[in-house]
């Protein structure tokens, strides 16, 4: 039988590239985000790209908790089997000096990374706890493991996310459901011209000189980890760019 997998922020980056992967491993998809119209075209080249995929999309705010459980509910029948949740969206917003942060750019992350992560897992692990090999994967980041200059509460929040991470993992147990955090360097998307409010100068800088992450190195290692033997599970990855050994050092070319 498919599995069933539902990943949020599937409308760039990693999402999408999770998309297309699990769409070429065989698995039913549930891809959502803020951005419809993306949504639609990512859609539409899935089923070209991979005839016969299933996939079912709607617009969702992982902010809004109450929509995020009436999304849930209001999922179609044959929807409601749900396997594996990836908790992929997130963001970054700004890169500034702790006493300099402004306080709209820490509300998104905090609200994004770590309450919409929440919601999410909330409203779908019940769902899960029906499936005989159920998987959530946690997006986190080297920002969960290490903390660098002005990267405050960014950092924070994929710190919060690694604890999440671990407390599912306790939480969870009984159930069977496996958890496992995904935590990559620097990954070539959209991060860094959200980070940087729409300057693609600043963003392209980020990437200049270093042979980056690509979504796909990421999704690739998120379909080797959902496809372990169900008694295993791979706890925790850090996954780098060779050419980055921390989240500030870069050798650049
Ligand atoms: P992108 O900006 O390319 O993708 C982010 C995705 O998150 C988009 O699909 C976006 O969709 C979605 N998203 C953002 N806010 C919301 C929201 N409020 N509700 C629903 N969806 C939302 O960046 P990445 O692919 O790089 O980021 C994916 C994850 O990877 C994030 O959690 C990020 O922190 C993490 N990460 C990224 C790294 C990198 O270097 N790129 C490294 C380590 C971790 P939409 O705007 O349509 O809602
Ligand atoms: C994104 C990677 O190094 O910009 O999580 O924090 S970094």
């Amino acid at each position: 039988m498919k599995r069933t997998a539902l990943i949020t922020g599937a409308s760039s980056g990693i999402g999408k590239a999770c998309a297309f992967v699990l769409a070429k491993e065989g698995y039913r998809l549930i891809l959502c985000a803020r951005r419809t119209e993306r949504l639609q075209e990512l859609e539409e080249t899935i089923k070209n790209e991979h005839p016969g995929t299933d996939v079912y999309t709607f617009t969702l705010d992982v902010r809004d908790a109450a929509a995020v459980q009436d999304a849930i509910s209001a999922l179609p029948e044959a929807w409601k089997n749900i396997d594996v949740l990836i908790n992929n969206a997130g963001l970054s917003q700004g890169l500034d000096p702790i006493q300099a942060g402004k306080l709209s750019d820490w509300d998104t992350m905090i609200d994004t990374n770590v309450k919409g992560l929440l919601y999410v897992s909330r409203a779908v692990i019940p769902l899960l706890e029906k499936s005989s090999n159920a998987h959530i994967i946690n997006i986190g980041s080297i920002a969960g493991k290490e903390v660098y200059p002005n990267g405050n509460v960014y950092c924070a929040s994929k710190h919060a996310v690694d604890a999440l991470n671990k407390a599912m993992r306790i939480d969870l147990l009984e159930k069977g459901i496996r958890v496992s955090a995904i935590n990559p360097g620097m990954v070539e998307t959209e991060f860094s011209e959200v980070r940087f409010h729409g300057d693609t100068e600043r963003a392209k800088a980020v990437y200049k000189g270093v042979d980056a992450l690509t979504g796909q190195d990421i999704a690739e290692v998120i379909a080797f980890v959902l496809s372990r033997r169900a008694h295993i599970n791979i706890n925790d990855l850090l996954i780098m760019p060779t050419a980055q050994a921390t989240g500030t050092i870069v050798n650049r070319k």
